[in-house]
């Protein structure tokens, strides 16, 4: 028996891009552990990823051929085919929908599957920009708020590196279920507390992060521009702004001062169910914390007050002035990567006036024709539509329809994939070269496959270069290897991307060779090059009212609000391997007031959909809120649709168009 252990990196959607150490048994991946390679992630990684590498690779929803249709959509039922006749039937297809409505009629429709950058858009882009396909704008399903809140305030730069939280006298962990999603930064934080550090966590569930906080407050989803403004108020009140900080650096003090002072801490805590001396002890903590650092995760953007919300927590260490060697906030890390976006995807290759759609709209224009030329072809990849969409029954009823040609390429057998007419087998980044920068620390990782590709799967590069042999592009920009796309993807000043070496990680540095940190060797890069509370920009970009941040109130006929964080078993979809049926978190007075007993099963319904879960009653929810895990796969339900089915996918935030998963009411009643 051969037994090897490979260097490789974990390429799926987490903010800590572990480096890895693989073993292989007679070509088989038989172990995955954390390897010492990136030394933020060193040696450790999730259960998840440890316990499930091998069925992901090797397991029976592994796709390992190119499969036609051969039942409805939906059904699952395919026949295995060969690439020849696979790429023949897509160039058919995708060519009669062109020749009658149009290239605009094909659609890309991708998410974040892997986080490689050859794997996640390289060669796909270059191919949808050569055929003239309507384009998307992807970053409103996840990730798009916070990036614009940070990047209107701050500029696209860097933040601090996570590695700072180990010495933070106080560490305040907003919106993010960091033990879940963010493991590195939690074992950094509990240094921090060894050393007589605090933590806060703001959050409106009690998650495993905020069992170990100091302080722990749990505001009404959607409410944390309100708690923000009493903060700041308050820290003004006390005496505890930076002024000469504020003099030079912050722009729009007064216009938000003016927002956030009509908010006394007892006004807010009442909006926000909080309790008044909980908001008090909070900026009394952030006024004599030094060093202090945030972490703003994603679970606070999800909601129409997303953007604003994230804006004013930010704005707190800016009033503070503490941002610097010691201080600072957890945000913007992809911006430590000197990507070249433009040379790895090439939109020149594009005709003139393509159209681009928000990925939201997408199930909407497919179900409803609402748009023009109609979409009639669609190739899903790195994506799982049908189960992570909101308004998933549109979706499906969007790819459900017979007159629209759908490819799929995907790693897995998901239910996206069963509503496809020809599915393309991609090999997983265990099996192709990949350059994987992080967008939760500052080091950049190379890989080499570990095994071959299993079965006929290809790496998406070249299943894109096929296509595009297919489809006759000749220009050299769809023979580029797999090294040439790697080495066009950054820029790095002693090295090529492609030489990096695979049992260590690059730092990105700064020009005086420290790690980046904003306020040290990083600055501000808005127009006025100060960081603008009040921000121009933003408000180009998304309308005026996105001038400062603003404070839109619910309404609906639905009495409680629910919420979808990560689950540690999954990444969204990914590896969700269980039919267990989900679980609804619920406040003991809630379940008293509906007459529901504990682990009954129950109806979770609004206007646009219903999901029977197990109930799960706990007073980690506030009252007025439920939680759902994000990701269960479409199996795991009785009504065949998940939490998915109850969000709008119209509701938008109020920033970078996103996605309002956290902002859904509904009403929960006994199954
Ligand atoms: N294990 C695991 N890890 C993952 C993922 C996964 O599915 N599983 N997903 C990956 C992806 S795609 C992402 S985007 C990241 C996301 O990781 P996180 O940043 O942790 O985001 P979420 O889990 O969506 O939500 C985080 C927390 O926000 C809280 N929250 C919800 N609404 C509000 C609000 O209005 N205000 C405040 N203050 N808090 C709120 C939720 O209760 C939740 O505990 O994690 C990545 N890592
Ligand atoms: N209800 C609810 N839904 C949500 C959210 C929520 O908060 N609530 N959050 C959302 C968030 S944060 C996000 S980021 C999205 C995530 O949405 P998606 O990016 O669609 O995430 P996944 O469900 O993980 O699906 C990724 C797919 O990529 C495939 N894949 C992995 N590696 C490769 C590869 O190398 N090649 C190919 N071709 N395929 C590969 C996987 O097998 C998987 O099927 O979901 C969103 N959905
Ligand atoms: S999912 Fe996240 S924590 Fe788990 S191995 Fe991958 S990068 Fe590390
Ligand atoms: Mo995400």
């Amino acid at each position: 028996m051969s037994v090897i252990q490979r260097a490789s990196v974990c390429t799926f959607d987490c903010p800590d891009t572990c480096s890895l150490s693989v073993t292989v048994e007679d070509g088989r991946i038989t172990k995955v552990r954390g390897s010492e390679a990136a030394p933020f992630t060193a040696g450790v990684i999730c259960n998840k990823v440890a316990r499930d590498m091998s069925e992901f690779v090797h397991g029976p929803r592994r796709i390992r051929h190119p499969l036609r249709r051969a039942g409805a959509k939906g059904s699952g039922s395919f026949e295995r085919i060969s690439w020849d006749a696979a790429l023949d039937e897509i160039h058919a297809r995708v060519n009669a929908v062109m020749d009658r409505w149009g290239p605009q009629a094909v659609t890309p429709l991708n998410y974040a599957g892997p986080h490689g950058m050859l794997a996640g858009e390289s060669m796909s882009a270059r191919f949808f920009y050569k055929l003239g396909a309507t384009q998307l704008y992807r970053r409103s399903m996840c990730g798009g708020v916070r990036s614009e809140a940070w990047a209107g305030t701050f500029g696209a730069v860097p933040g601090c590196p996570p590695e700072l939280a180990a010495d933070a006298a106080l560490n305040v962990v907003w919106g993010n279920n960091a033990t879940v999603t963010n493991l590195h930064l939690v074992r950094r934080i509990r240094q921090s507390k060894r050393n007589g550090g605090r933590l806060i966590v703001v959050d409106p569930l009690r998650t495993k992060i905020a069992e170990q906080a100091d302080l722990h407050l749990a505001p009404l989803p959607g409410t944390d521009v309100l708690l923000a403004w009493a903060l700041a108020a308050e820290l003004e009140r006390i005496g505890a702004f930076d002024q000469a900080f504020i003099a030079q650096h912050v722009l729009g003090f007064d216009d938000f001062m003016a927002l956030a002072r009509p908010w006394s801490t007892a006004r807010a805590a009442a909006a926000c169910q909080l309790q008044d001396e909980q908001i008090v002890t909070c900026a009394r903590w952030l006024a004599e914390a030094d060093p202090l650092v945030f972490a703003p995760g994603n679970g606070l953007e999800r909601g129409r007050n997303g953007g604003s919300s994230i804006r004013a927590l930010i704005a707190l260490p800016a009033l503070l002035g503490k941002l610097g060697k010691r201080s600072g906030i957890v945000l913007g890390a992809s911006n430590a990567f000197p990507k070249t976006m433009a040379r790895l995807q090439r939109p020149d290759l594009a005709p003139d006036g393509m159209r681009t759609l928000n990925l939201l709209d997408i199930g909407r224009y497919l179900a409803n024709d609402s748009i023009d030329p109609p979409l009639r072809a669609v190739f899903i990849y790195n994506h799982n539509p049908v189960v992570v969409h909101p308004d998933q029954n549109r979706m499906r009823r969007g790819l459900a329809r017979e007159d629209v040609f759908s490819v799929g390429i995907d790693v897995a057998m998901t239910e996206s994939m069963a509503y496809c007419d020809i599915i393309l087998p991609a090999a997983t980044h265990f099996e192709y070269a990949d350059l994987y920068p992080s967008y939760g620390h500052h080091w950049l990782q190379r890989a080499e496959p570990v095994i071959p590709p299993v079965g006929e799967s290809l790496p998406n590069t070249e299943i894109f270069r096929r296509l595009a042999a297919r489809f006759g592009f000749d220009d050299p920009a769809f023979v580029a290897s797999d090294t040439e796309l790697m080495d066009a993807a950054v820029d790095l000043e002693d090295v090529r991307a492609s030489e990096i070496a695979t049992d260590t990680a690059l730092q990105m540095k700064g020009k005086d060779g420290r790690p980046l940190a904003l306020f040290d060797n990083v600055f501000p890069a808005t127009p006025s090059g100060r960081i603008e509370l009040r921000s121009e920009s933003l408000a180009q970009r998304w309308g005026q009212t996105a001038l400062l941040p603003t404070w839109r109130v619910r309404t609906s006929d639905h009495p409680l609000m629910l919420i979808s964080p990560a689950s540690d078993r999954q990444i969204s979809s990914t590896l969700g391997f269980t039919t267990a049926k989900p679980r609804l978190m619920m406040h003991p007075d809630d379940a008293a007031a509906r007459n529901l007993a504990d682990d009954a099963d129950v109806r979770v319904c609004n206007e646009r959909g219903e999901v029977i879960l197990a109930l799960e009653i706990t007073d980690a929810v506030p009252p007025g809120v439920v939680a759902s895990e994000k990701g269960a796969w479409l199996a795991t339900s009785r009504t065949g649709q998940t939490i998915s089915a109850l969000v709008s996918a119209d509701m938008r935030a109020d920033l970078a168009d996103g996605a309002c998963f956290n902002d859904t009411l509904v009403e929960v009643t006994q199954a």
